[in-house]
């Protein structure tokens, strides 16, 4: 278009038409397939509140640049709030936090080999260093982290 055109509404419909209107709000990831069984009961409460959610694998041990990636580009996609659930030694939710500022809320999960029914878990996503900040639901209550981001959502 020229100086000289008239300004119309075209470009702006057509930038509209590329937006994801159905884009979720809140990240549900997890540190391992094993982790699904436990984690899909965030999924069922957010879907059942009306709130679109999406669900990744992705190890903050095994591919922290995966992690990175997706922590980084978070805010970018439109997602509001963070659910990250982890086993064992967790580091999934606090390395989630490290690379944005969107709420996190940790889970954590007892799996095969956990220590003191999931204590290793509770200890390791709730001992953040002052500044970098995880909420914390029970062991295993991933319906909990999702109540938790609805109310963060509707605050
Ligand atoms: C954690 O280690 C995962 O979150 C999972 O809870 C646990 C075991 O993972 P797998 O060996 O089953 O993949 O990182």
């Amino acid at each position: 278009m020229t100086e000289s055109q008239p300004q119309t509404y075209a470009e702006p419909a057509a930038a509209f038409e590329e937006l994801d209107v159905d884009a979720p709000v809140v990240g549900i990831v997890m540190g391992s397939k094993s982790d699904l069984a436990a984690m899909e009961a965030a999924e069922k409460e957010l879907t059942e509140r009306g709130i679109r959610s999406e669900v990744r694998v992705m190890s903050a041990h095994r591919e922290p640049d995966k992690v990175a990636e997706y922590a980084r580009n978070a805010r970018m996609r439109g997602l509001r709030v963070i659910i990250a659930g982890a086993g064992l030694s967790a580091a999934l939710p606090g390395v989630v936090a490290a690379h944005c500022d969107l709420p996190v809320i940790g889970v954590p999960l007892t799996s095969r080999t956990s220590v003191a029914g999931g204590l290793d878990a509770l200890l390791s996503i709730t001992q953040m260093p002052p500044g970098v900040p995880v909420g914390c639901v029970g062991v295993d209550n991933a319906r909990n982290a999702a109540v938790l981001a609805a109310r963060i959502l509707a605050a």
